[in-house]
This record gives C-alpha cells, structure tokens and sequence, in this order.
C-alpha cells in the first residue's frame, strides 16, 4: 500500500473530547471518527486490524466446533416481550417501529433471537450438542458512552450461543469456550487475566471475564500470585481475618462536640482518630424502604454485594433531605446508635471494638461505640470492596489488585431462556426437557481498543504483530531523491512478493513527518531508505519498541525482516 493513498488522515492535536489513551490515539493516527455520541466509523486501518482480531476470533470459534451464523439486528418485541426483557432494559434499547406501527428493536444481545431459532428446528437430542455464533454490530442506547470504542451505542461483538441436553454437557462446551478464549487472548498478544465473574456459584451459574491488563481500565480486578484465583473487585469475596490484637475492653461511650467535621478524614484530623476506628455509616433505598450500610472508615460499601444481601429490585442512595427528617442528622453525622432504619454491617465492623461514628445529631460524634451494646444489626455480612492486601479466599496468601478492561464474558445460563422461550428437545426416551445454554461475548471493536490502550507509549500506537494493520513500513528519507526512491520501490516490490503487509511512504514529506506518523499509527517494523542505503548498500531496521536501530545489507534485508517477524510472533 502507498501511504500516498492510503485514507489515515491523522491529527496534530489531541481531541479534548478524547477522556482515555485509546480513544485519543484511534482519532489522532486516523483509525476511527465520530459519527455521533459512541458511534463510529472505522477507517481503513481500523478495518484492517478488526479483521485480523475477527480472523483469530473465527478461527478459534471453529476449532471449537462453533457454526457462524449472521442473525437479525432488527429484532420483533414479542420475542423481548415474551423473555420479560422488554420491560426490564426500558431506555437502553434502541427502539422502532415500522410502517404498520409494530415495536421493533436493534439487538442489543441475541439470547431471544437464537432460541426461537433453535427452539423452531431443532427438536432432538442428537441434534445436540450445538455451538452457533456470529460475529455482528450489537446496539445499547447507554446513557453516558464514553471512551471511543470502550463504551460505544453500536459495536461489533463476537456472540456464541451452546445449547446443550444437560448440565454435564453445558460444562464440556463452557470448558471448550473457556479454553479457546485463552488461546485467542494468547494469539492476540496481549497481556490478559481471568478473573470469577460470579464467585458465589449460586445455582450451578458460573461466569468469567477476560480482563486486558491496562492502568486506566474501568473495572479493578484482585488477584492472587499463589494460586489461580482471580476476581473482578466487585465480585471479590472478602474473608474475615483474626482478629490481630488481644480483646480490647469495651470502654465508655462518649459524646463530642464536632463542629463542621463531616467526613473520615475530618474525624482523623481533627481528633486523630485513625480511619480503621471510625464507621462509615451509608443510607440506602432499599426500593421503598430506607437502610443503612455499615463499613470501615477506610472501606468502600460494595452495592452489589449489599443489593445482593438485601435481595431487593432497586437499590439507591438516599438523598439528604429524607435522611434528615429520619434520622435527625445530615449525611455528616450519622452512625448506628439510635438510627431508626434497619442497619446492615460489613463483616469487617463486626470485629470493631471502641470505634466511631456520628451521633445522629449535627456536629456531635460518638467515640467508643461497641457492637450490641449500643446496637444491634440487622445482618452482618460481606458488603465491601476487596483491596490490596486482603487474604485470598482460596489460599489466604495476599491480593493485589490491578486495573483492566473486561474484552469477553463467558457465561453459564442454564434453562433460563429455553425454558420462556420453550427451546425444548426430546431425549432418548422421548421425554421433552428443556435445552441447556451457555453464552460467550467477546468484544471486538472493544478489544482493538484495549490493544491500542495496552501498548501505546509517548508516540504512540504499538500494535501487537499479530492484529497490526501492516506488518512493515519503508520510509525512504528524502522522497526527492530518485535513487532512493528507487531502492525503496524495488524493496516493496520484494516484500509484496514475499507476502509481506507492507506500506511504503512515498509521500512529498519531510522524514521527521513520516517517522513520527509510522510510531503514531503502530506500525511493528520501519525500513529507512537514507544516502547511506545508497553507499554502502546498507539500510535501517527499527523494531516500533526499539530505541536502536539495525543496519542490514540491502540484499539481506527481506530475509532479515522475515526471521524478526518469525521471532515477533513466537
Ligand atoms: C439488553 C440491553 C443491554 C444488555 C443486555 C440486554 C448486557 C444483556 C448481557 C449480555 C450477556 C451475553 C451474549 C454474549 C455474551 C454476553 N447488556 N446484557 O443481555 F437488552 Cl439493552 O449481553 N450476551
């Protein structure tokens, strides 16, 4: 390809409305531009490294006996309708109707779809077990996108759907799922863990999420380097450690006077109380119903684990004004002695001794508060984030935590949907029972994004070989000059040959341009064609994350930069 017509208009300046790395590199070296709030288009070198992650991605899927398919993004709401989705998803589907005024939507997922599919022709056990998948756009009016690529209302998602006769059978295609997962993150380069979804295995479900390892992901993982244990930090279980000091003796409790003093670091300020002997005090909807959250004064309230405690639809802070007339006090002062709402403590508190928190009245706090006698819960369990340094819960060795971005999600669904959607099948004495499903995302534009994000440094872009939208690029330093000009264009001529993806910058620009355009846009090997090239017969090979370069015989260059390529894709 010459870069003279290649279409990657690139940008001096660093878009402001660009929040993270990826997203500023991906408009900046030409990839991507923005059509309207998380949608985009994707240029040519953009497409060129989506089919190169679509290729594996399809690969593997084979491997795994998967069967591509290509479902209807325009889907009926009787199929939405008849799962309950259609109500329970409300604004974040992208709604339509056509010219008969009948409700449409633009597949956000395709669980409805491909049940009805399977449910209409496939009627046997020994049709089973069946791996479907597809490869497609997928749409989510999200109130808030953000991050380019990472949070788009239309993006490309790899979807497989298994259906299986049993739980056992379920548990061979996740497994296979699982397996073939790891061999794309591997084959893409790119620094991945996986972490338990679902650590709580409630009702045989068990879910994984492939986390691309980057400082700036969305979602915090913990991690143990003992065993394989691996949790997203919302999922994280936190274990109860021994108690490390002897029993301390319960000590009177006392009122003071704390004018203006509303948070945790106020309190240690202001009476050096440390922030592991205060209580965070939380007050929650509850859906109808106000409750209280209890954690350390250094934890953060997990709401997931605590919605999940609670067993209610809707969980919400409650606001201020509410949380006053209630409790006589403002967010500031609040604390368990006297509070008029049921009052949940983390497992964590309930080892507390001698600890405080506000008095309910404005201004006042109580030190020296103890479980029981001054209050009495209404459950004690794990509602916390996890963090560094928390014990495993497998081998109790610590946690580290570190940041990524969820790239797939491999889930157990059981009969949830054959069952809504009447998948059935007959077994092997002809007894109806309802199909066993799994599904298995991986998102693809998301994951180009990751990459970008995990490999960029101060110039730019560094793709992994693999998914790189060129293998190689000749920059012949003085475009001006016809002998380099010539021995650039016979050297492309003998890549192209050679099956190498080459790109060769012939356009009318100074070498510091194009060397800065080739870091910016990724490109894994540079060529420079200079004078020297010329006189000694000798030209530059750069790797992009080399700070040297190597200088190679004009006439051993292909097979020089064949063996680098080798080498880079070991
Ligand atoms: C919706 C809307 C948003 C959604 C969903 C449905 C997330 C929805 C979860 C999944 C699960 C799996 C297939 C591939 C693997 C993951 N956001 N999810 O179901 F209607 Cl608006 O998509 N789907």
């Amino acid at each position: 390809m010459k870069a003279s017509e290649l279409f990657f208009p690139t940008l001096r300046e660093v878009p402001s409305e660009a929040e993270v790395l990826s997203h500023q590199l991906l408009l900046r070296a030409g990839f991507i531009r923005k059509a309207t709030a998380g949608v985009y288009s994707y240029l040519p070198l953009a497409s060129r490294v989506l089919k190169k992650i679509m290729n594996i991605v399809r690969e593997e899927m084979d491997r795994a006996g998967g069967q591509e398919v290509i479902l209807p993004i325009v889907q009926p709401a009787e199929l939405w309708k008849k799962s309950g989705r259609w109500e329970v998803y409300g604004d974040e589907m992208f709604r339509l109707k056509d010219r008969h005024n009948r409700d449409f939507a633009l597949g956000p997922t395709h669980e409805e779809i491909i049940t009805t599919l399977v449910d209409a022709d496939v009627h046997s056990y020994r049709h089973l077990p069946l791996l479907l998948y597809q490869i497609q756009n997928k749409y989510r009016d999200e109130i808030r996108p953000r991050f380019g690529l990472m949070r788009g209302r239309e993006f490309i998602m790899k979807d497989l759907y298994s259906f299986d006769i049993d739980e056992e059978g379920l548990d061979v295609s996740y497994h296979k799922m699982y397996e073939a997962y790891n061999r794309i993150f591997q084959r893409l380069k790119l620094q991945y863990r996986v972490v338990e979804a679902d650590s709580g295995a409630i009702g045989g479900n068990e879910s994984h999420e492939f986390m691309v390892l980057a400082e700036n992901g969305e979602a915090e993982i913990v991690y143990c380097e003992n065993c394989d244990y691996g949790a997203n930090t919302e999922k994280a279980v936190c274990s109860l450690e021994e108690p490390k000091a002897a029993e301390e003796e319960q000590l009177e409790r006392e009122k003071v006077h704390t004018p203006g003093q509303r948070t945790i670091q106020d309190l240690l300020d202001y009476m050096n109380i440390p922030k592991e002997k205060q209580i965070k005090t939380l007050i929650y909807y509850a859906d109808e119903e106000l409750v209280a959250a209890l954690v350390r004064g250094d934890r953060e309230l997990n709401e997931i684990k605590f919605k999940n405690v609670l067993g209610c639809n809707q969980l919400f802070m409650a606001d201020e004004a509410a949380v006053k007339q209630l409790c006589g006090a403002g967010f500031g002062s609040l604390g368990p002695v006297g509070l008029p709402l049921k009052t949940y403590i983390d497992l964590e508190v309930s080892q507390m001794k001698n600890f405080a928190c506000g008095a309910n009245e404005d201004d006042y706090h109580f030190i020296n508060v103890n479980l029981g006698r001054d209050f009495t819960p209404a459950g004690i369990n794990d509602i916390r984030n996890a963090v560094t340094g928390d014990s495993c819960p497998v081998c109790s060795a610590p946690l580290y935590s570190m940041r990524g971005i969820e790239v797939g999600h491999i889930f157990k669904l059981g009969t949830k949907y054959s069952e809504v959607l009447e998948a059935n099948y007959l077994d092997q004495k002809g007894r109806e029972k309802p199909m066993v499903m799994g599904c298995y995302g991986i998102g693809i534009s998301r994951t180009m994004a990751a990459a970008a994000e995990q490999g960029a440094d101060e110039n730019g872009i560094v793709w992994p070989l693999p998914i790189a939208p060129f293998e190689v690029i000749i920059v012949p330093v003085n475009s001006k000059n016809e002998e380099q000009m010539q021995a650039a264009w016979s050297l492309y001529e003998e890549f192209k040959q050679e099956g190498l993806e080459t790109i060769i910058d012939d356009r009318d620009e100074r070498a510091g341009v194009k060397f800065k355009d080739a870091d910016l846009i990724g490109i894994p090997l540079r060529i420079t064609i200079g004078p020297r090239s010329l006189q000694e017969k000798q030209v530059e090979i750069k790797k992009r994350t080399a700070k040297d370069v190597e200088l190679v015989p004009l006439d051993a260059v292909s097979s020089r930069v064949k063996l680098m390529l080798k080498e880079m894709s070991k």
